[in-house]
Formats: structure tokens, C-alpha cells, sequence
């Protein structure tokens, strides 16, 4: 059916608990609420994160984006034209995330048109996925201590901890001392969000090296591109490309130059029809995807998780879903589920969520 309207509404959620990385900090989610709607008066949900210091868009370029090009390009179109949407949004650049927020809310309005979950349309692999939390930067007891909360009350054995800080030593201490507080069982990866030199990154694995990690992320900019290539060929566990590879076509070049060995996977950023075409492509490479977090939301987290649980490749590890877990409230009816270390998928058509309206009128900031 046709899409007869594409709203954009940005929000603005604290979080009860800050993340600070190397490239930035988050402490509201200021992110954008993205409604398709049909001539059936069916309405598809997602949202955009915006995420200035990876892909330079504000909640307010955001908006503008969707209301200015990406609206009335899409409109008249239907559902089932996802190829032409693509072409039309394609024909601006950058935009990440605006482009995704609409790609997965016409997914989530075709899983409703035809009554079937979307995890089940892209690919219906999995019931559910084992979580990794995602911890920022603060003293080594404290992420410690937090790790420790999220394994005796949720189940969650895998974390993904941030690093790039200077000197190495702050970062080595908070790998160390969760390390300690898990014991060897627990899965530990970190990720430095370009912080680092190559040279830096190095001695940083070098000091490492007792701690156990099952794979490091971006802790070096790709645009160092020989001294990444120099990196990446002697680390010995996967090096994951995360912000250096927003498109299919970063893929293959970040891949076939050495640049890294795994790829991040974020549906904030690549939506549901290009997180196909980049885990296909990754499959195809022979390299291991990831499902990573965006810094998400809870709409946000359920389409990571949708799209995670779809595919054999994605599911394959624990992905990071639980960072909504750090947000004062949302806008859903329902709340989120994390238990045995493990989310369900939603059983609900579409994406199997529902906006609450009181929450969204106290929540939104354009009124
Ligand atoms: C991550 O994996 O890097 C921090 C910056 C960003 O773009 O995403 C987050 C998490
Ligand atoms: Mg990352």
C-alpha cells in the first residue's frame, strides 16, 4: 500500500547513567522518532540516533533530512518499493541514520501490513540473542562493579569495554579489574573508538595480553591506513570495524585492504536492507559480523534485535543490546526483557512494539 506520510519527531530521554567513550559522551537520548505511514493508516516505527562525532548528523539535521528531502522523496511510493526508496534516499549523501530510521519503520509497516514479525521477513534464524553490555569510561572498580550487577541480575557474561584513553595504563587497570571480578569464564572485547595511535594500540594489546580479550574493535582510526594495515596483521585475536564501515562498500574496502577482520553490524546506521546486503557481502568475504549498539534506544535495540536474530551470522555472538538499560524511561506500552543473559524476540507483528502516546506527548520536543 502507499506511504502516505513520513514524520520525523525528535525526543529527549536522560540517561540515569552516562556512557563516555573516546570519540564523545551521551547523557540524553535526543534522538528522533521516525513514523511511516500508509494509506491503510498502518504506522511503521523506528529511530535515529544522531551521533555527530561518527557521522556528523544532530537531532536537528535529522529532522530537517527527513522533512525536507527524504519525506517527500518516499511518499506516493509503497511498501513494496524498497528498491526505489533506497535509490531516492541514495540520491543524497551521508545521513546515516535518517535514511536507516525510515528503511526499518517501512519494515516494521510491511511486518504489520502482512501480520508477521520482521525478524521472521528477513530471515527468521533465531528465537532470541545472547546480550554484551557496553562499558564507558570510569575508575576500575566501578566498571567492575557494574559488570558484576549485569551478570548476577540479568545473566549477561559478555561486555564490551571502552578504551583510546591516555595514558594506556587507565584503560589497562579497568580491563584488568573486570577480568578479576568475572573470573575467566566471562567473554571481554573492548573498543577504542579511534582513541589511539596504531603505535599506542599496540603497546596497548601488548599490556593486555594476560587479560583474555575475544576481539578488539576500531581502536585506531582507519584513516591511519598503513599503520592500521600495520596493526591489524599482528593482532592476534579479530580486529572489528565499526564507524570506519557505514556502507556495503566500506566493507569490502576496509576488509580487502587489511584494515580489519570483523565487521560491526548496526542497524542505526545501515537500517534492515543494507545490514543485509553488509552481512551477505561479510559472509561472502568470510569474515565474522557483530551486532553492535549505537548508543540505542529501546526502539532502536529492537530492531538491532530483530535483525540479529534473523540471520545464522549475526546470531553467532552475544550481541550489545542492553545499553537502553542506562535510560530513566521510554516510549514503549511495554518494557524490555533481558533475562538468562539472553532478549527474546517480540512475537507482535512488524517489530512487535507500540508507541505509548501519554509518553511520547511528555517526551517529544517539538511542541
Ligand atoms: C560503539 O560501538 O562505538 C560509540 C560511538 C558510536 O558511534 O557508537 C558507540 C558505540
Ligand atoms: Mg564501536
Amino acid at each position: 500500500s502507499k506511504i502516505v506520510a513520513v514524520r520525523a519527531i525528535p525526543y529527549a530521554i536522560p540517561y540515569s547513567k552516562p556512557l563516555h567513550f573516546a570519540s564523545g559522551s551521551i547523557d540524553v537520548a535526543d534522538n528522533v522518532l521516525v513514523e511511516v505511514e500508509t494509506e491503510d493508516g498502518i504506522v511503521g516505527f523506528a529511530e535515529a540516533p544522531p551521533r555527530p562525532y561518527t557521522y556528523g548528523e544532530t537531532q536537528e539535521s535529522i529532522v530537517a533530512a527527513i522533512d525536507r528531502l527524504f519525506a517527500p522523496a518516499v511518499v506516493g511510493l509503497a511498501l513494496s518499493d524498497r528498491e526505489k526508496v533506497r535509490v531516492r534516499l541514495e540520491r543524497t549523501v551521508g545521513n546515516p541514520t535518517a535514511k536507516s530510521a525510515i528503511d526499518m519503520a517501512m519494515w516494521d509497516a510491511i511486518g504489520k501490513t502482512f501480520n508477521t514479525p520482521v525478524h521472521k521477513l528477513l530471515g527468521g534464524h533465531a528465537d532470541g540473542l545472547r546480550v554484551s553490555h557496553m562499558l564507558g569510561f570510569d575508575p576500575p572498580a566501578s566498571v567492575a562493579e557494574q559488570a558484576l550487577v549485569l551478570r548476577d541480575e540479568l545473566g549477561v557474561t559478555s561486555f564490551k569495554i571502552k578504551v583510546g584513553r591516555r595514558p594506556i595504563r587507565l584503560d589497562v587497570a579497568v580491563c584488568q579489574a573486570v577480568r578479576d571480578a568475572l573470573g575467566p569464564e566471562a567473554e571481554i572485547y573492548i573498543d577504542g573508538n579511534r582513541g589511539w595511535s596504531a603505535a599506542e594500540s599496540a603497546e596497548a594489546l601488548r599490556m593486555l595480553a594476560d587479560v583474555g580479550l575475544s576481539r578488539v574493535e576500531e581502536l585506531c582510526p582507519a584513516d591511519d591506513i598503513l599503520s592500521r594495515r600495520w596493526l591489524v596483521a599482528q593482532c592476534t585475536v579479530p580486529f572489528v570495524a565499526d564507524e570506519s564501515v557505514a556502507t556495503p562498500a566500506n566493507v569490502t574496502r576496509e576488509i580487502l585492504s587489511g584494515a580489519a577482520t570483523a565487521i560491526s553490524i548496526k542497524t542505526a546506521r545501515t537500517g534492515f536492507s543494507d545490514s543485509l546486503r553488509v552481512s551477505h557481502l561479510a559472509e561472502g568475504l568470510g569474515v565474522e559480523v557483530v551486532i553492535g549498539n549505537q548508543i540505542d534506544g529501546h526502539i532502536g535495540t529492537i530492531c538491532s534485535l530483530a535483525f540479529g536474530a534473523s540471520q545464522a551470522s549475526t546470531s553467532r555472538h552475544a550481541a550489545e543490546l542492553s545499553n537502553y538499560l542506562d535510560m530513566a524511561d521510554h516510549l514503549l506500552t511495554e518494557p524490555l526483557r533481558i533475562a538468562d543473559g539472553e532478549m527474546r524476540v517480540l512475537p507482535g507483528a512488524g517489530l512487535g512494539i507500540e508507541i505509548d502516546p501519554e509518553k511520547l506527548a511528555r517526551y517529544r520536543t517539538d511542541n
